[in-house]
């Protein structure tokens, strides 16, 4: 052993600085691990002259506590991963904004349908979801043994009884309702979730949203359907919006007809939105039918009434041209951002 070596490792202590605790760990184990440079020295000491001993054992055991001293020192100051002690984020930069939520594109269509209603003089009416066969179809003139009660577009809850519980095929069940409570006149639009037994594609799923209107007074013909939905559809699709209608079938409407737009994407000169025809089909409507309005105790000799109904997701998807209805349900971050900014918002 030389008086430099000694030397030599108690300047490399005095230098030492680590960046990270696992350089501190590397730089204990080389200088005082079992095979470490200050521990050789140790070993070394036996061979030492005996007049030398006492001068090396000093400087031997100073250099021993230095090395201890300075790695405990630097474990104290050396972060986990970090370069030293210094705070990793400047504290005096701004901070990051909230990100904001943004109305889903169903949410959006709703309020704007409900918003239309509403200033023609129409209450929002709801109701429940798990609805009876009573409210959904009996009530509605459908006949005991209309397709659309099967299991395969029904989801039932409890079967095989009168009345069996289901989820609602559509929001009729709600002016049903409203008609058993209400005294006529009654003008009132129903927002909500209904439940269909489909395979869920492109253009079909299983839970979708409707909203249903139902005006009943004296005296309402077809002529004031027509007009309500007229206005309806300028206030939604733009004051230069045509309409046409054509004859359709519903249990509960008699006579009832498909309601078409003109298509606002190329004013009638055909385009794939519209598939060349100019028109674009938004909701089924009709004149109640007089079984429907005495089924809930509603006189149909003094009073007559019509209904209409539209899906929501249909109609967001011609408003922004979405090309497959399971975005609606799948709560993908990056489709609903693309609502953030929609100015009904
Ligand atoms: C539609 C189409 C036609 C409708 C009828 C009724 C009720 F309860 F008054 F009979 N509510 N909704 C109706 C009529 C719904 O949806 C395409």
């Amino acid at each position: 052993m030389k008086r430099e070596d000694i030397d030599r490792i108690a300047a490399f202590v005095g230098d030492l600085k680590c960046k990270t605790q696992k350089e501190v760990e590397e730089a204990r184990v080389r200088l005082l691990g079992k095979k470490g440079e200050i521990t050789a020295l140790f070993d070394d000491f036996r061979t030492v002259d005996r007049a030398q001993k006492a001068e090396f054992g000093k400087a031997l055991n100073e250099l021993k506590q230095k090395a201890l001293a300075r790695i405990e020192e630097l474990k104290g100051t050396v972060s986990d991963s970090g370069e030293s002690g210094a705070p990793k984020a400047d504290l005096t930069m701004p901070g990051d904004p909230f990100e904001l939520g943004s109305r889903h594109p169903v949410s959006i269509v709703r309020q704007e349908i409900v918003d239309i209603f509403r200033k023609f003089g129409y209450d929002v009416a709801e109701g429940p979801e798990i609805e009876d066969d009573y409210h959904v179809f009996e009530a509605l003139n459908f006949p005991p043994n209309h397709p659309a009660r099967d299991m395969q577009d029904t989801f039932f809850v409890s079967a095989g009884h009168p009345n069996p519980i289901l989820l609602r095929t559509h929001t009729s069940s709600v002016q049903v309702r409203t008609m058993e409570k209400m005294d006529v006149p009654i003008r009132v639009i129903c927002p909500g979730r209904v439940f269909r037994n489909e395979a869920i594609s492109a253009r079909a799923h299983c839970i979708f949203h409707q909203v249903e209107g139902l005006y009943i007074d004296e005296g309402v013909t077809f002529a004031d359907l027509k007009q309500a939905i007229l206005l309806f559809a300028r206030e939604m699709f733009g004051p230069d919006t045509q309409i046409r209608m054509r004859p359709s079938y519903f249990p509960f409407t008699e006579p009832s007809a498909e309601v078409d737009v003109s298509c606002n994407i190329c004013h009638g000169k055909g385009c794939n939105i519209c598939k060349g025809t100019g028109w674009l089909e938004i909701l089924g409507c009709g004149m109640v039918d007089p079984n429907v309005l005495e089924a809930s105790g509603i006189d149909s000799k003094r009073y007559s009434g019509f209904a209409f109904g539209m899906g929501l997701e249909r109609i967001a998807m011609l408003k922004w041209r979405v090309n497959d209805l399971r975005h609606y349900f799948e709560n993908d971050m990056r489709f609903l951002h693309e609502f953030a900014t929609a100015p009904e918002v």
